[in-house]
């Protein structure tokens, strides 16, 4: 996977440039040879996943020693660390870039083997392990090179996060397998980008949409060869401001944790806002509609599948049809003339995008219960035009604050997984069975 640093594309001083500090692929890869070394024989290894260059060298060091790298989100509070690192038996690594090898320690791994485990929500229960493969990753990589024209000849830029795919997959290792030269922002700010100069893009639709309402540093991207969004839905207005503030028209793609990126437009085609593109490379899609109906649930099959949830047989097994394909939980329609999919919802009220993140609502629904003085919770996504989705928590409580409740959510899970906005109520609208009617808390009324 790592064709960069074994010296196919030659080295550079500024290969790989992270939140200001850059460094050769020779330091980078005596830096992960060291954290091979450290973390050999370990059955899996945790870092937190600040953007650095420390967590750049340990996702190579993990490759590298064939050791699974668990990438903790750095905003992540106690209950979401503490779970993750119980549930994957991960040993928390503390990576100084400065340490350097230059030997790599023996490793009997194969492809087929984790190479990283990245948590991520259901509509239950705390988040899941998902277990991604060096051969899932690599297929994948390979696919999006191919779809996007990507080269060593290419600067990727980009300012995700790195502890889920969109920012370490296709950001960082995506980079390392194409030889293209990385820039890291730090943060995905529109300044940012327009300074960073690179050729290729990488945003979700709230970067997209924060760079579309800053005119200068739009234009500063115009120099680019293609902007590429993804982890959400990039609204059309967004696309078109896009386009005419760069003169681009992004691509936009589309993917799952637990099946790496499976639809894109391709650099050089025919793009229209609105549409995913076509099957990568080795993707089967098909959509399971009811008698008539155009839009279905989009399922897939192919090599960039994972290969389970973490310790939950039954869940991995519950994510797959009878006849083997993924079920995706996303509402799609195929453009029967040209193949070109477009995604039109989710299944699953429970299941919330902001900012590109995805958010459970029972994970939030549990954290709320957990304050002493919530008696009822219920969380929607909430059409918001920033992030997509804002999380509303609507409680039923009294002697305490929504902005307490809003801390208590960012300290207890995550800074990013906090509601926008508490509403009290005096019930949770409930069925005959008692189930929470969350259409009902999406209406005027509440
Ligand atoms: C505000 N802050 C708080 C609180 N309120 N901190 C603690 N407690 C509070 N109550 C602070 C934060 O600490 C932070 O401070 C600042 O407010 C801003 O945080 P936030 O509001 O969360 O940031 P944002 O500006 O709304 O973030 C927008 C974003 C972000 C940058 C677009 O949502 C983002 O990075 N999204 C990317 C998600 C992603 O990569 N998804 C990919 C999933 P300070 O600024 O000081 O830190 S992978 C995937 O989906 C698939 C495979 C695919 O298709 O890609
Ligand atoms: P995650 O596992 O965080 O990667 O979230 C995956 C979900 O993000 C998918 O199931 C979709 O609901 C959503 N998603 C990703 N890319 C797109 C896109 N281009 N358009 C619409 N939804 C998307």
């Amino acid at each position: 996977m790592l064709t960069a640093l074994t010296g196919t594309y030659g080295d550079r001083p500024d290969a790989v440039r992270v939140a200001g500090r850059t460094a050769s692929y020779e330091e980078l890869l005596g830096a992960a040879r060291a954290v091979a070394a450290d973390v050999a024989g370990a059955p899996a290894f945790a870092v937190t996943a600040t953007p650095t260059l420390e967590i750049v060298a340990a996702a190579v060091g993990a490759l590298l020693a064939g050791v699974p790298l668990v990438p903790l989100p750095p905003d992540a509070g106690p209950a979401e660390r503490e779970h993750i690192l119980r549930d994957s038996g991960a040993e928390l690594l503390d990576v100084d870039f400065a340490r350097r090898s230059d030997r790599t320690p023996a490793s009997a791994a194969a492809p087929g083997d984790p190479a990283l485990v990245l948590y991520t929500s259901g509509t239950t229960g705390p988040p899941k392990g998902v277990v991604l493969s060096a051969a899932a990753i690599t297929a994948d990589l390979d696919a999006l090179a191919e779809a996007w024209q990507w080269s060593s000849e290419d600067t990727l830029v980009h300012g995700l996060p790195l502890f889920h795919v969109h920012g370490l997959v296709l950001g960082v290792l995506g980079a390392l397998r194409t030889g293209s030269r990385l820039v890291h922002t730090g943060r995905p700010t529109p300044e940012a980008y327009a300074e960073a100069a690179g050729s290729l893009y990488f945003g979700v639709p709230t970067v997209w949409s924060r760079v579309a309402r800053a005119p200068r540093e739009a234009a500063a991207l115009a120099g680019a060869r293609l902007l590429v969004s993804g982890s959400a839905a990039l609204p059309a207005p967004v696309f078109r401001d896009l386009e005419r503030l760069t003169g681009l028209r992004p691509v936009e793609r589309y993917g799952m944790t637990e099946t790496l990126i499976t639809l894109s437009g391709r650099a050089g085609g025919a793009v229209r806002p609105g549409t995913v593109g076509t099957p990568l490379p080795g993707i089967r899609t098909r959509i399971v509609a009811e008698p008539g109906a155009e839009i279905g649930e989009l399922q897939l099959t192919g090599p960039t599948l994972f290969s389970g949830y973490l310790g939950r047989p039954e869940a991995t097994a519950a994510a797959y049809t009878e006849d083997g394909w993924f079920r995706t939980g996303d509402i799609a329609a195929v453009d029967a003339s040209d193949g070109v999919h477009r995604i039109v919802g989710r299944a699953s009220i429970d299941m919330i995008k902001s900012g590109g993140y995805r958010i459970g609502a029972g994970e939030i629904e549990n954290a709320l219960l957990d304050h002493p003085k919530v008696t009822e919770a219920a969380v929607v996504g909430v059409p918001d035009a920033d992030l997509g989705q804002r999380i509303v928590a609507f409680v039923v409580a009294e002697g305490v604050t929504g902005a307490e409740l809003t801390d208590f959510v960012a300290a207890h899970l995550s800074v990013h997984k906090r509601p926008r906005e508490v509403r009290f109520v005096s019930a949770v609208p409930r069925n005959a069975m008692g189930k929470p009617q969350k259409k009902l808390l999406l209406t005027d009324e509440f």
